[in-house]
C-alpha cells in the first residue's frame, strides 16, 4: 500500500525549512521533501528528503508508485533578483515546474478518488505600481489591484496563481475523463524575515540582511533608498498563514488567493529597529538603480482584509515583537 504524505518542494529554502521544522514536530504527518539541496543538518530525520529537481517528471512518476500525496506545498521557485539575471531560467523552474506539480496534483486526485490540496506562495512581486506617487496613494493594495508585475518572477507568480485556479476550476473542462479535484489556494506574502536562514536571490533581502549583517558585527551597504517602503512579516507568521490556510473549510473561502501581511516599514525604520538592538551597526545607503526599481514598484502596504474574514487571518508579531521576542534573541544565539 503507498504511504499517506504530504510534499513540501523547495524544503531547503528559507519557508522549506521553517515548514519543515513546524509541521514535523507535531509527529502526525509523513513528510516527503524535494529540492536541489540537502537539508540542514538541524532537519536530519524530520522527513524523506530527496534531492531533485522539480523539472524531471520521471522522478515524480517514481515517487507516486510509493505515495499518496494529499497535500502538496510547492515552494520551490527562484526569486525577483536571481530571476532578473537569467529569465528564460526562472520561466522554466517557475512555471513548469509549478506546472508539473499541478499535473502530479490532477494525477493523484484522480487516483485518489479525493482533493488534493495544493499550497502555492505567491507574493507582493505579483504587483507592479507605476510609479512613487501611485505607491504613496494606494498604500494597502487589495489582491486585484495593480496586478501588473515588472520582473520575471512576479509574472510566474502571478500567472501560476491563474494556472492554479484553472487546474482547479476548469482542467479539461471538455474531456470526458475522470475529474480532478484540486483544491488550490495561495497566500501573496510580503517580504520575508526568518532569524534562522538569510535569503538569497530575492529583492527584499536587503532587510533581513542588514539585520543578519548587524548580529555578525559586519558592515552593511543597503542596496535601496531610506525611504523605500514595502511590507514585512516574521517567518512564524507566514508559517502560521499557510498552514490556517491550509486547514480552512474550503466552504469558508471566497477566493483562491489572498493577501497576508504583518507590518510596513521604510528601509530608514528598518536599520532604526536594527540599531535599537545591535546599536554598533554600521548601515549605510547605495542604492542599486536596477534593484531600487523592483522595490519601488512593489506597494507599500497590503490589504489583508479578506483573509482576516474569510479564514480568521491575524499575525502574532507586529514589528516590535517581531524584532523583541523572534529575531533578535534567535539570531543572537545563532551566532554567539
Ligand atoms: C523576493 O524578494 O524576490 C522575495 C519576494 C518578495 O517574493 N522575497
Amino acid at each position: 500500500m503507498r504511504k499517506k504524505a504530504i510534499l513540501i518542494t523547495g524544503a531547503a529554502g528559507e519557508i522549506g525549512q521553517a515548514l519543515v521544522e513546524y509541521i514535523s514536530t507535531s509527529g502526525e504527518y509523513t513528510l516527503l521533501t524535494l529540492d536541489l539541496q540537502k537539508m540542514p543538518e538541524r532537519l536530519n530525520g524530520r522527513s524523506h528528503h530527496i534531492i531533485g529537481d522539480i523539472l524531471d517528471q520521471k522522478l515524480f512518476a517514481r515517487l507516486v508508485t510509493e505515495y499518496e500525496l494529499d497535500t502538496i506545498f510547492h515552494l520551490a521557485a527562484l526569486l525577483s533578483t536571481r530571476s532578473e539575471f537569467s529569465p528564460e531560467l526562472a520561466h522554466q523552474v517557475n512555471v513548469n515546474g509549478t506546472l508539473n506539480l499541478l499535473q502530479l496534483a490532477a494525477d493523484q486526485s484522480q487516483q485518489r478518488g479525493k482533493p488534493v490540496r495544493f499550497m502555492f506562495p505567491s507574493s507582493i512581486a505579483a504587483y507592479g505600481l507605476p510609479d512613487l506617487p501611485t505607491k504613496a496613494r494606494d498604500f494597502y493594495v487589495r489582491e486585484w489591484d495593480w496586478n501588473y508585475p515588472t520582473t520575471m518572477y512576479g509574472c510566474n507568480k502571478l500567472y501560476c496563481e491563474q494556472l492554479g485556479s484553472y487546474y482547479s476550476q476548469n482542467y479539461q473542462q471538455l474531456a470526458e475523463t475522470i475529474p480532478t479535484m484540486i483544491d488550490f489556494r495561495s497566500v501573496r506574502f510580503p517580504g520575508l524575515i526568518s532569524a534562522l536562514t538569510v535569503p538569497s536571490g530575492g529583492t527584499s533581502d536587503y532587510g533581513p540582511e542588514m539585520l543578519h549583517a548587524a548580529a555578525q558585527g559586519q558592515p552593511y551597504r543597503c542596496f535601496v533608498r531610506e525611504d523605500s517602503t514595502i511590507p514585512f512579516m516574521a517567518m512564524p507568521d507566514a508559517i502560521v498563514s499557510l498552514l490556517r490556510l491550509w486547514e480552512a473549510p474550503r466552504s469558508a473561502l471566497s477566493r483562491l488567493v489572498y493577501n497576508v501581511t504583518s507590518f510596513s516599514l521604510s528601509a530608514a525604520e528598518f536599520m532604526a529597529e536594527v540599531q535599537r538592538h545591535f546599536p554598533q551597526a554600521q548601515i549605510s545607503f547605495e542604492p542599486d538603480h536596477h534593484r531600487q526599481g523592483i522595490v519601488d514598484s512593489w506597494p507599500a502596504g497590503l490589504n489583508d482584509k479578506l483573509a482576516r474574514q474569510d479564514w480568521g487571518w491575524q499575525p502574532e508579531y507586529d514589528v516590535a515583537r517581531a524584532f523583541d521576542d523572534y529575531l533578535v534573541p534567535n539570531i543572537r544565539q545563532m551566532y554567539h
